[in-house]
């Protein structure tokens, strides 16, 4: 997915949010594990008060565990749920499971005792493109047949999947676009397939990427390409890989671009090892 964000879908894609979170009493930011940071959008944090905020780091089967240790401390000091999860492990998403239904009991307990109603507690998934909302949402409602039909002023398309007894999902994420204020947020948004190649040419991202591998992970660059000697710059790191790898054009020039794009790849895929490239 490769969404240019201009000012007119910002303005649809909030509102549309907007009106959503008027549904629901709980909220699940869905981050990227390897950069927390960059994957969260403050301005829409105000949208979430009133509501049941839950951090749930993705990708976590891409992190690296003891910094994402770190980040767990850091949400639990400011007294928010934050869970650890790799959305493609089915253990990991009952364990998940478990914790958003004890979440809602509880506050089905709570609204039971001041109102006496038993109320069904609402929970949409937020997060930027490509962060694993999707996944996330089927993984939850997973064979969930009980889909509530239309509400008043709900739109047509929207389905709400009852998950247990006080907790229903909707079943469509809201939308979020990342906050591009500083050129790393956008470099790492990059690296891990959230932006295309909107803010420079994939050469210069992947420069970039090997020249902060070299400071962050240099073992998982030398063990991956056989690679020696890492203080460089990025282009003659991806030069140095180029050949070693044996991605040439002819005449033996090295093909930067093939190079680029299969780095790049394979970091995405998990196969440079696992990264965290912020910390709190
Ligand atoms: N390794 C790994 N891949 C994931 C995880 N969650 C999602 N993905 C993958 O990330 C990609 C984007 O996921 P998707 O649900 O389409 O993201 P969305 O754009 O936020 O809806 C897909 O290829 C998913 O299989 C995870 O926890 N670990
Ligand atoms: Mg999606």
């Amino acid at each position: 997915m490769n969404i240019n964000w201009y000012p007119g879908h910002m303005a649809k894609a909030k509102r549309l949010i907007n009106e959503n979170l008027k549904l629901v009493d709980m909220v699940i930011e869905l981050l990227d594990a390897r950069i927390p940071n960059s994957s969260t959008n403050p301005d829409f944090q105000s949208l979430y008060q009133n509501k049941i905020r839950v951090v749930v780091l993705n990708k976590s089967d891409y992190a690296d565990a003891d910094k994402t240790k770190l980040w767990k401390d850091y949400y639990e000091k400011q007294d928010i749920t934050v869970l650890t999860i790799n959305s493609l492990n089915k253990k990991d998403i009952q364990k998940l499971k478990k914790s958003l239904f004890a979440l809602a009991d509880e506050k089905q307990k709570e609204i039971k005792q001041r109102k006496g109603i038993n109320k069904t507690i609402r929970t949409m998934v937020v997060g930027i493109p490509n962060v694993g909302k999707s996944t996330l949402i089927n993984a939850i409602s997973g064979s969930a047949k009980t889909k509530t039909g239309d509400r008043p002023g709900v739109t047509k398309t929207k389905q709400w999947v009852k998950v247990s007894p006080y907790f229903e999902l909707l079943d469509t994420p809201g939308l979020l676009w990342p906050k591009l204020d500083d050129k790393n947020t956008g470099l790492h948004l990059a690296y891990t397939g959230s932006i295309k190649e909107e803010i420079m040419d994939l050469d210069e991202i992947v420069f970039r990427f090997l020249e902060e591998m070299s400071l962050l992970y240099p073992r998982h660059l030398t063990e991956r390409y056989r690679i020696q000697d890492l203080d460089k710059k990025g282009h003659e790191i991806l030069t140095d890989i180029s050949v070693n790898r044996g991605w040439l054009q002819s005449g033996g020039v090295p093909d930067l671009t093939r190079a680029a794009k299969q780095v790049l790849d394979e970091y995405q895929a998990g196969t440079l090892g696992r990264t965290t490239l912020e910390l709190p």
